[in-house]
């Protein structure tokens, strides 16, 4: 899987994929990151990749020619790659769009604007436009990088063992269990008495209650579809609830 990126800021994006899961596979050569620094596809004696915007309004907005440059570069030295736009205008990311540009299978391009915005001519270049979610970034450098991080940690062998992506995939759907580790105790808390007894049932039965307990506190829209294991433990943590607010010793909630 190969990702290239349009950047003004490529020191941003060499500084993240050293590090952690993504320079792992990078070393192992799982997949490969290629910066297009755009300052380097202007003809401009300053290498300006901005200018005031027709119209009028605060701000600039980056020219068009520095990205065509980039991607012609990059259309004439390989096969054609899915072309994506970062941009709070985009569709939202998500688990699923992840899993549909990896089997996009050779790799992607990734855009990332800066300013008010990109001449909007840039869409006759893209073949799709991106947001990761409701919040205004400074760029679209971060959202690369979200990206990338979240394609490569679907790639078989990209993670420390597979167990972790059987993990990932297994609890789809709903958030996390908590998580400890030594000492068994610290400053009067307690690891639960039933992750060191030992008895692996209880445990996964207790991981996965602890699990539905944290979605229906959190996020409690992803709570469908849900197993008829799961409605079951479910439903005995409901009536657990309701029996301690009723005793009025459940902390408030907000369902
Ligand atoms: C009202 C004007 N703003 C639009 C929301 C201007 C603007 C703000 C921030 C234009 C560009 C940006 C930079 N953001 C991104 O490039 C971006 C982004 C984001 O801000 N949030 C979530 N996903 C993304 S993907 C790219």
């Amino acid at each position: 899987m190969k990702f290239e990126i349009l950047t003004i800021f490529p020191e941003v994006i060499e500084c993240y994929i050293k590090h952690g899961v993504v320079g792992k596979a990078l070393e192992k050569g799982i997949a490969e990151v290629k910066i297009y620094n755009l300052r380097n596809y202007t003809r401009d004696k300053h290498k300006k990749v901005d200018d005031y915007p027709y119209g009028g309004g605060v701000g600039m907005v980056m020219q068009i020619e520095p990205f065509y440059n980039a991607l012609k570069q990059i259309k004439k030295d390989r096969k054609p790659r899915k072309v994506i736009l970062l941009s709070p205008q985009g569709k939202r990311f998500t688990q699923g769009v992840a899993k549909d540009f990896l089997e996009e299978g050779k790799g992607i391009v990734l855009i990332c604007g800066r300013y008010e915005g990109i001449d909007d001519r840039i869409k006759t270049l893209i073949d799709e436009e991106i947001s990761i979610g409701d919040y205004v970034l400074s760029g679209g450098e971060l959202p690369a990088l979200v990206i990338i991080d979240s394609i490569l940690r679907l790639i078989p062998g990209a993670l420390g063992d597979d167990l972790s992506a059987k993990e990932d995939s297994f609890m789809k759907g709903v958030l996390d269990y908590p998580h400890y580790t030594r000492p068994d105790e610290f400053k009067g808390m307690r690891v639960p008495e039933v992750l060191i007894s030992g008895d692996h049932k209880k445990i996964a039965l207790w991981r996965r209650k602890e699990a539905l307990r944290s979605t229906l506190n959190s996020r409690p829209d992803l709570l469908k579809n849900l197993s008829t294991d799961d409605m079951k433990i479910l439903k005995e943590l409901c009536s657990e609830i309701n029996k301690k607010i009723l005793e009025g010793s459940h902390e408030p909630v907000n369902y």
